[in-house]
């Protein structure tokens, strides 16, 4: 007997609805669900892996604890007890910025993660804290903090009713949409194009999405900001532009004028790779249209990712196009994020306080990826001595992974919350290994506060956890209390305030937390009118569309001025560094990465339909570098970098640009250690072997995976690690 499940699809930004078809134990068939008001029945080909998952005999369903060179099984009361114990006396002998974190991508899809993993991280107190934030949008958390006076107020492109979609450095058709929560962006695309509007991808490859777009604008690696600002000059010097309702609560236009000036397109052609009368062309259509600039990672994981995430803010702001239909708008989410971050997250802020080898700056709470082998390396009494990580794969994920997970052996503790034993939890001393996606209730408090329409929906578990299993909210709630960390906001009660509301909280749990978000939300009770509730969630299992996004400034500003600021003076103040690029020598051979549909960061390789086929880790070239180098199709190739070498198919493809080359990250399992059975048999190697963790946005300190400088050669060079 089968019976159906209506969920979520945890595994992208996208958030799909999913019916699972299911006996008692197993999933027999994953399939969208049409009656979603908001993914209407799209789903991609990563959706029935949810399956191989929950099924995966890899998956640990026991916390291990180090034995020698191997692992043993251990109860939960022993682990929990052993991590709680160990993390405990290291902070009391050394202070809390002994233990270092690291919190990864998946968390952004786990309801209890991002309330409980939250208050964990967060209580350990530690200034070492470290996430994926940093090795992605952190340039448009500080983008919105400085123009906006909020990190989480992050403008969405209302994508269905634009008509003309202008995407620097995104791959919405593969990655299925980041910033833009938008299930089926094929459709939504297409539907621009029907309606007589045009899509633009710039992009130094011509991909998925450039290739159904109207037109392709190949743009050398970090020349986006170059590029916006000659953008800007143009539509100052020719009158076009129109901030309209939003200019009236914005200062700082003329600077940006002033700047824009600096910045003909004759000047920055050749560092741009963008012809004037291209650039030209481009301003005065994102001038006549409706239409929006939308930005993401490939502008952000860049020298000048800040530089260029506060530009297309700019491009959309003085041609009217923020916070208008159409264009860059902001969501009315069910749950504020806001309210939320700063009860159990971050206040706020940037370069409080730096990191101690390079003084990098703080971001909310959190020092970037790019310091953090350093950090963990560095001797003397203060140095760091254990490492916590949840739901991240950080070996694989930030630059120079291999510098990382040498350091990594230097730590007297490592407490990883993860279900594989992989690259990174390869090195744990405990590992707690969490429930599968369909085991776990699902709200997406993250993302829906990106969506391209405002919505809400819950799907409860579906299968129920195992006696001998833990969600990774009751695992970070035992460690909260089992550390008698500090706190719940009780200052001073500290370790008896946890004893006490351990308990409480533990009653309360992540759907408590919801119920009460959803209640004190922006569609929750209002004047005794009847709101959004968890009850009322749980009563519309296929989810609630809440309508269109409207507009929401002056109201959501949280400057001191309740203004938007067009030219902050902390961004402005690396427009030196971007200026020097136009005179200095660009590197001849440039690396960047790429997404794959069927592949997900560093994890879901252990799902045989996501890998079978063509090995995947290949390195694209353009014709005319791969003859330089006498390199044909197939070819195995060494990529060398100042950090590293690895070695990769050559595919040779006029998809790239010229002195561009691209390798997927995510990849190169197979080492000793870890339990893997299938993704070690796929071959591949790490692109993050080779990045550099010297190589980073210099403003705001975030990780520079695209345009490294590499070279490439038939020959094994220098082979490192
Ligand atoms: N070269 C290069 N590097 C990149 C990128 C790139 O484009 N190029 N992209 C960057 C970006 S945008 C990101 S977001 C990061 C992602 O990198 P990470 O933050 O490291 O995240 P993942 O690679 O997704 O690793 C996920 C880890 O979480 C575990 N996990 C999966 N589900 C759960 C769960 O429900 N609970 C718990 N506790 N654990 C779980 C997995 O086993 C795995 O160990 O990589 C970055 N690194
Ligand atoms: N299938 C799949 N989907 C995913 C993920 C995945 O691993 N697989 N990861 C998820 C995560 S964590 C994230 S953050 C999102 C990311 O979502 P996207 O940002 O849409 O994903 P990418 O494919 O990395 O797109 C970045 C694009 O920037 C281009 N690029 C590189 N350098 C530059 C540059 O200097 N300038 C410009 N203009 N473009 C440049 C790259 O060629 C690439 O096409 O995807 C999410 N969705
Ligand atoms: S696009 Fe694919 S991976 Fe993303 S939520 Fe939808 S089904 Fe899941
Ligand atoms: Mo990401």
């Amino acid at each position: 007997m089968s019976s159906q499940h209506i969920g979520t699809c945890t595994l992208c930004e996208a958030a799909c609805g999913i019916v699972v078809e299911h006996d008692d134990a197993h999933v027999i068939a994953i399939r969208g669900d049409e009656r979603d008001p908001f993914s209407q029945g799209y789903i991609c080909p990563k959706a029935t892996a949810l399956a191989d998952l929950h099924d995966d005999p890899d998956w640990l369903r026991t916390p291990l604890l180090r034995d020698g060179d191997g692992f043993r099984e251990a109860t939960w009361d022993e682990a929990l007890d052993y991590a709680a114990r160990r993390l405990a006396d290291i902070r009391d002998q050394h202070g809390a910025d002994a233990i270092a974190t690291y919190q990864g991508n998946p968390g952004a899809h786990n309801l209890g993660i991002l309330t409980f993993g939250q208050l964990f991280l967060r209580k350990l107190g530690t200034r070492n804290a470290f996430s994926a934030t940093s090795a992605d949008q952190l340039p448009h958390m500080l983008a919105s903090l400085e123009m906006f006076g909020d990190s989480v107020l992050m403008g969405v492109p209302d994508i269905d009713r634009a008509e003309l979609f202008l995407c620097f450095g995104g791959n919405p058709l593969v990655s299925n949409g980041s910033i833009m929560t938008a299930p089926d962006m094929k459709r939504r695309l297409k539907a621009i194009q029907a309606r007589g509007g045009r899509v633009v991808v710039v992009d130094p490859r011509r991909t998925e999405t450039a290739a159904l777009a109207d037109e392709h604008v190949p743009v050398r690696p970090g020349g986006d900001a170059l590029l916006m600002l000659s953008m800007l000059h143009v539509l100052f010097a020719e009158g076009l532009t129109r901030p309209g309702r939003v200019g009236a609560f914005t200062d700082g236009l003329d600077t940006l004028a002033a700047v824009a000036r600096h910045y003909a397109p004759e000047d920055t052609a050749a560092r741009t790779g963008v012809a004037p009368d291209a650039v030209r062309a481009l301003a005065r259509d994102f001038a006549a249209r409706r239409g929006v600039a939308y930005g993401r990672m490939g502008i952000c994981t860049q020298e000048f990712g800040a530089l260029s995430a506060w530009l297309v803010v700019a491009l959309n702001l003085v041609c009217g196009r923020l916070d208008e239909p159409g264009g860059l708008m902001f969501t009315t989410p069910a749950v504020d994020l806001e309210q939320l971050t700063r009860l159990v997250a971050f206040d706020n802020g940037f370069d409080r306080y730096r990191s101690r080898v390079r003084g990098l700056p703080e971001f909310n709470g959190e020092l970037p990826v790019v310091t953090m082998a350093e950090e963990i390396e560095r001797k003397g009494p203060d140095r760091v001595r254990a490492l916590v990580t949840v739901a991240g794969n950080p070996v694989l994920s930030i630059p120079n992974g291999a510098r990382l997970e040498r350091a990594l052996g230097q730590l007297e503790l490592v407490v990883c919350v993860d279900p594989y034993l992989n690259e990174t939890t390869r090195h744990a001393d405990v590992i707690l290994p969490p429930t599968s996606p369909l085991q776990r209730s699902h709200y997406d408090l993250a993302l829906m506060a990106f969506a391209v329409r405002n919505g809400a929906k819950y799907a409860p578990p579906l299968f129920p956890r195992g006696e001998d299993q833990r969600h990774d909210w009751e695992i970070c709630l035992e460690l909260v209390t089992r550390m008698g960390l500090p706190g719940f906001g009780l200052g001073a009660l500290g370790p008896l305030a946890a004893k006490v509301l351990g308990p409480v909280l533990h009653k309360v749990g992540p759907d408590g937390i919801l119920d009460l978000a959803l209640r004190a939300g922006p569609h929750g009770l209002r004047k005794g009118r009847a709101g959004l509730s968890l009850k009322k969630l749980k009563a519309a299992p296929h989810g609630v569309d809440l309508g269109p996004l409207e507009p929401r400034l002056p109201e959501r500003l949280r400057t001191p001025s309740k203004r938007i600021d067009a030219a902050p003076p902390r961004i402005l103040a690396d427009l030196g560094r971007l200026r020097a690029t136009l005179t200095e020598p660009a590197p001849e051979l440039v690396l960047i990465g790429r997404r794959q549909l069927r592949s997900n960061n560093s994890w879901c390789h252990n799902s045989y339909r996501l890998v079978k086929g063509k090995p995947r880790c290949t390195l694209l070239m353009h014709p005319k570098d791969a003859a330089a180098r006498g390199l044909v199709d197939g070819d195995e190739a060494t990529l060398t970098s100042r950090a590293g070498s690895v070695r990769a198919p050559v595919e040779v493809t006029d998809a790239m640009m010229p002195g561009v080359v691209s390798l997927p990250h995510g990849w190169g399992h197979g080492r000793e250690g870890t339990r893997l059975s299938i993704a070690a048999r796929v071959p591949g190697v790490s692109v993050n072997d080779v990045t550099d963790e010297r190589f980073y946005d210099r403003l705001s300190g975030n990780a520079g995976f695209s345009g490294v400088a590499v070279e490439v050669a038939r020959v094994p060079t220098v082979v490192t690690a």
